[in-house]
């Protein structure tokens, strides 16, 4: 027993230590180059790897004040080729932590004209990975484990032309408060780690997917947004549209993709839906604090 205490304390120091483990997205490979921040990466103008908190904030298009910085390049690739984006605390040495372990969540990538300078209904989603209930791993888990790497297929049949790229992390560990309604500080929520990159499409094809509006496609209170992770929650939704899928209809809503099924059309359902069917379960407050003793309230705390 008293290994394990000593186990606990030790745990809960280190994560203490661990001011800032954020992330933003330091690289990203176009058919075989790799660029850095600045190049083809809109550059934060500060707080480059803290996150968005208010799902409502135009920071949410793409990162704080990342909308209004410009990249160097808007650099070449080419329709349906698999990118890698690729995600740091600190650096892309060795040794980087990629984003603290604490902060379990899905992965998720859009694009919209980059003409549009991101406003209006004009992001379409691309990707996402959420929580994969056979291996129990989040998107960030295996991101963690892929020194933070992720390959993300562009559609083949979009139009040729210039994009924003929008990479995004929600980090979950503090999401069973509604951002909206609390009054912690640092605050509590939902957290978006979100960046843009310009990149110029060539081939494809004819297609302009249904965009919709960032900020718009979530609420503080959406499924797979407000969501306690320390509890059972059965099926995770991954939040915002459906994923675009090449050759689908551009223009509908409907699609025969799971994304569509548990994503944009669920928006209004309420949080339970997403829940296992446990009586107990759905009566615990989900904005209530995890107690001070657990192992997952010590976990969480690394925005001290
Ligand atoms: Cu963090």
């Amino acid at each position: 027993m008293k290994n394990a205490a000593f186990g606990f304390t030790f745990g809960a120091l280190a994560g203490i230590a661990q001011v800032a483990a954020h992330t933003y997205l330091s690289h990203v490979t176009l058919d075989g180059t790799r660029y850095n921040e600045g190049q083809c990466i809109r550059p934060y103008p500060k707080d480059r790897n803290f996150p968005v908190y208010d799902p409502s904030s135009k920071d949410l298009t793409c990162g704080t004040n990342g909308i209004n910085t410009v990249a160097a390049q808007t650099c070449a690739v080419k329709a349906g080729s698999v990118i890698t984006v690729e995600w740091h605390q600190l650096n892309d040495s060795a040794a980087d932590l990629v984003i603290d372990p604490s902060h379990v969540g899905p992965c998720l990538v859009y694009m919209a004209p980059l003409s549009s300078g991101g406003a209006g209904d004009v992001w379409f989603k691309i990707f996402e990975e959420g929580y994969d209930p056979t291996t129990k791993k989040w998107c960030i888990n295996n991101l963690i484990a892929n020194h933070g790497k992720l390959d993300v297929k562009l559609p083949s049949d979009i139009k040729a032309g210039d994009y924003l790229l929008r990479t995004e992390i929600i980090a979950l560990h503090e999401a069973f408060s509604n951002y909206a309604t609390q009054s912690a500080t640092p605050p509590e929520g939902a957290q978006y780690y979100v960046n843009c990159a310009q990149v110029s499409v060539s081939g494809g094809g004819d297609v302009t997917p249904q965009g919709y509006a960032i900020p718009g496609i979530y609420k503080t209170d959406s499924p797979g947004i407000l969501i306690n992770v320390y509890l059972p929650f059965g099926t995770y939704t991954i939040p915002g549209p459906p994923v675009y899928v090449a050759g689908s209809d551009a223009r509908s809503l409907s699609s025969d993709s799971q994304s569509n099924d548990s994503g944009y059309n669920s928006f209004e359902e309420p949080l339970t839906d997403s829940l296992s069917g446990d009586g107990d379960l759905n009566e615990t407050p989900l904005s209530s604090t995890p107690s001070s003793s657990s192992t997952a309230y010590a976990l969480r705390k690394c925005h001290s």
